[in-house]
């Protein structure tokens, strides 16, 4: 993204593998008191609850209580040659008036006999960059300046349909799936004001008893959104979705988010992490590329205030982000990366999926296939899917592209095919 210089202090990432210092990565399967977990019943009992809690503490921060939530449709149209309805529906966090609310923007494939699965994603620029119909509403909130698109942190009309390339709607809608999305900063504005505005200042005050440096930052708070909005979908309200078969999707910042809306709720059947880096798959120890230090720097309310406490100090945290993808087995896990995206660590995503594999093994799955984790990094382009965790490297930058899309379908078709009983 166009932001990642604009307030740094002199910063030279390093790529070079050789000048990596040596770490040693947090076992996923020992208690912080030394003890081996060795059953499906201790982890998901103890060392679940154990690591959820040091992510909250350490990294995200912790988030209120579910609120309650309301919903009201605003419209509804029938698109693509009659291929999909589409509609936008307010969600309301809070049942009062004033509640501070976030729009979807929902397809559904008509041909569907039934509730279908679905991807549910935050976008970056509005509901209306993902498609340039002008019925659909300009969303009248605070945006990052990008060019044309925008005109003092307000979006413009020249926003439509700019994201349309990476919600390759027409294709999803025919593969039979839903497709959900939320623009981020109804739940939260991407700026720094001390975790005031969004839902941080609707909601904040019913976080009790969280020391500060620990309450949540806008991931969690776009995490909690989307967490909201899985409410709805799960709602009589949203009869068309199948709440129980919705893979929670996203790119870059919004793939942290994925990942910590996947880890923190069990409710999401599929987690996808598309070129998420660090903070989301990427391992810390590492340092490559982008560094805790250096993001805590550049976005300071992404990760609660305790997350500085690591800033090039790495080796201190008590966790690595591979645990944060164990926290989502048993269920279906996609990590992506792109060849040019070495800000992100493709390395350091992949050896993250490897290192959440024996969490998988142990709950039962075959974590990314066959009988043992990869040991090298598969070539581009050469996914790995066999298993319940699929990898690739796709070349190409920094994006979200059809090719990415493409791999999350046929994995969805593994995986979130048959409807599951609830
Ligand atoms: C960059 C940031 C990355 C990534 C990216 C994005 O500026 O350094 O961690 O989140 O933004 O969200 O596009």
């Amino acid at each position: 993204a166009a932001t990642c210089v604009s307030n740094a202090t002199a910063f030279e990432p390093n790529y070079d593998e050789s000048k990596i210092a040596p770490y040693k990565l947090p076992d996923p399967l020992v208690m912080e008191d030394g003890s081996a977990v060795t059953t499906p019943g201790r982890w998901e009992n103890q060392r679940r609850a154990e690591l959820l809690e040091l992510f909250r503490k350490h990294v995200y921060g912790f988030s209120p209580e579910p609120c309650q939530i309301r919903s009201e449709r605003v419209s509804e149209k029938q698109v693509l040659d009659g291929k999909a309805t589409r509609s936008e529906v307010d969600v309301f966090f809070g049942s009062g008036d004033d509640a501070a609310s976030m729009r979807l923007l929902i397809y559904v494939p008509t041909s569907a006999d039934g509730p279908v699965p679905a991807f549910l994603g935050l976008n970056f620029q509005g509901n209306h960059s993902i498609d340039s119909d002008p019925s659909i509403q300009l969303n009248p909130g605070w945006f990052r300046n990008r060019g044309e698109t925008t005109d003092g942190n307000r979006t413009t009309e020249a926003a439509r349909g700019v994201a349309a390339d990476r919600w390759p709607v027409d294709l999803i809608v025919s593969r039979g799936y839903g497709l959900v999305t939320i623009y981020y900063g109804d739940i939260d504005p991407d700026f720094d004001d001390g975790f005031n505005n969004g839902i941080h200042g609707a909601l904040g005050d019913s976080l009790t008893g969280v020391e500060d440096e620990s309450r949540w930052g806008s991931i969690a708070a776009w995490a909690y959104g989307l967490s909201r909005a899985l409410d709805y979908l799960q709602s009589d309200q949203c009869p068309s979705i199948d709440g129980d078969r919705v893979a929670v999707i996203g790119h870059s910042r919004l793939g942290k988010t994925s990942l910590w809306a996947g880890a923190s709720d069990p409710r999401f059947a599929m987690v996808i992490s598309n070129d998420s880096g660090c903070g989301g798959a990427a391992l810390s120890r590492r340092a490559i590329g982008e560094t805790v230090g250096r993001i805590n720097t550049s976005f300071p309310h992404w990760f609660n205030d305790k997350f500085n406490e690591y800033n090039e100090n790495e080796s201190a945290l008590p966790v690595d982000q591979h645990e944060l993808l164990a926290l989502i087995a048993p269920r279906p896990l996609y990590v992506a990366s792109a060849t040019e995206d070495r800000w992100a660590d493709p390395k350091g995503e992949f050896l993250s999926a490897v290192h959440a594999d024996p969490v998988y093994r142990l709950l039962d799955t075959d974590g990314m296939g066959s009988d043992a984790a990869p040991e090298q990094m598969p070539s581009p382009d050469q996914p790995i899917n066999e298993g319940v965790i699929g990898y690739h490297l796709r070349t190409g930058k920094h994006d979200l592209t059809e090719y990415d899309w493409r791999q999350y379908l046929e994995f969805a078709d593994r995986h979130l095919r048959s409807s599951r009983p609830r």
